[in-house]
């Protein structure tokens, strides 16, 4: 049996009615977001067979090798929204290197949202079959469209009308918050339909795993490491050494710990203090949803969703995961030893 029968379509539907913030508008994003999720899920399966895997021989905005898929999956979403005549009016994507105006139908009114994307996050993960995910973060942007349009862009976290991400792994999985809890949906392939899965998610308070990228250990500050060597440690009490589980797909990482608690960080290191992940499209949704869930992200010394961007793909040091891990790591950091 089913645990549950309720479509993710169904889900908005009843939302709409009790939750303010979830408007027709950005139900219709969502839905649009689930549709690519399929497709992009599909094409994941069969890609081996249709020489689809491997490097486009390109480097994106960010100087980092483009994979086939990394395309593919952009251009999925693209497509999808241009061909919904500007639901949303700009996409803003780690795949591109300026903002994609969406444009409407002749004389229709202009979409409210922009919609910021990590079409694939965790790519290198590809070649061994490993999971990946597409991160979605939803802004409101009002007035006329500037033609400087990525000023007109630059949002803080808290000000996010919607966060999620899809995930490709033994079960394809959405997970999204407007602001109003956590919700879950597995893809029941039978059907073609993402069925709800999980309701207002909370996550424990504290977690038995973290999860970072060790070898980069010798260029992290003094903080972070006395924080992972603290999490190291034997100590019963506070069920330490915790275990550790790196995936090198930050959307996995993140949702093992919204489902069983932990910490997941990529720091700054002290040679290149803004870190490696992008704050627009990863670490501010991925801070919405947990926080949403009772935990907290943050770079280690200001909350993620406070901060003013300056750029649309700026980097940022992110530490999320249970409220009391994080918090944990805040107070090494901020210990000036
Ligand atoms: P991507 O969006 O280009 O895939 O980069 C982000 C990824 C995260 O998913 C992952 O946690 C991290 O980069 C892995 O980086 P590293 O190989 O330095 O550990
Ligand atoms: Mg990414």
């Amino acid at each position: 049996m089913p645990v549950s029968s309720t479509t993710l379509a169904n889900h908005l539907l009843q939302q709409q009615t009790l939750h303010r913030g979830l408007t027709h508008e950005l139900s219709q994003i969502i839905g649009h977001i689930a549709l690519t999720g399929k497709v992009i899920g599909r094409e994941l399966t069969e890609a081996a067979l249709h020489g689809a895997l491997g490097l486009t021989g390109e480097t994106n905005v960010q100087g980092e090798a483009v994979q086939k898929l990394d395309e593919r999956a952009n251009e999925l979403f693209v497509q999808t929204f241009e061909g919904q005549g500007g639901v949303v009016r700009a996409i803003v994507s780690e795949e591109m290197d300026k903002p994609c105006e969406v444009g409407g139908h002749a004389g229709a009114r202009p979409g409210e949202h922009a919609l910021f994307l990590d079409p694939l996050d965790g790519s290198s993960n590809l070649d061994a079959n490993m999971t990946v995910g597409s991160i979605f973060s939803i802004h409101r942007v009002q007035g006329h469209v500037q033609p400087d349009v990525e000023t007109e862009l630059l949002k803080r976290g808290r000000d996010q009308v919607a966060a999620g991400y899809v995930l490709y792994g033994p079960a394809t999985v959405l997970v999204y918050t407007c602001g109003a809890g956590v919700y879950q949906f597995t893809l029941d392939r039978g059907i073609g339909e993402f069925v709800l899965s999980g309701s207002r998610l909370k996550m424990p308070a504290r977690g038995k795993v973290y999860s970072a990228n060790e070898s980069n250990y010798a260029k992290w500050p003094r903080g972070v490491q006395r924080f992972v060597d603290y999490l190291r440690d034997k100590d019963a009490a506070t069920g330490r050494p915790y275990a550790s589980r790196y995936s090198g797909c930050l959307v996995a990482d993140v949702h093992r710990f919204l489902t069983g608690g932990g910490v997941y960080l990529y720091p700054g290191e002290i040679s290149k203090p803004e870190g490696k992940l992008r704050l627009m499209y990863e670490a501010a949704p991925l801070g919405f949803i947990i926080e949403q869930a009772g935990g907290l992200a943050s770079t280690g010394t200001e909350r993620i969703g406070d901060i003013l961007p300056t750029a649309v793909h700026q980097r940022i040091p992110l530490i999320i995961g249970s409220h009391e891990d994080v918090g944990k790591a805040e107070e090494f950091i901020q210990d000036r030893q």
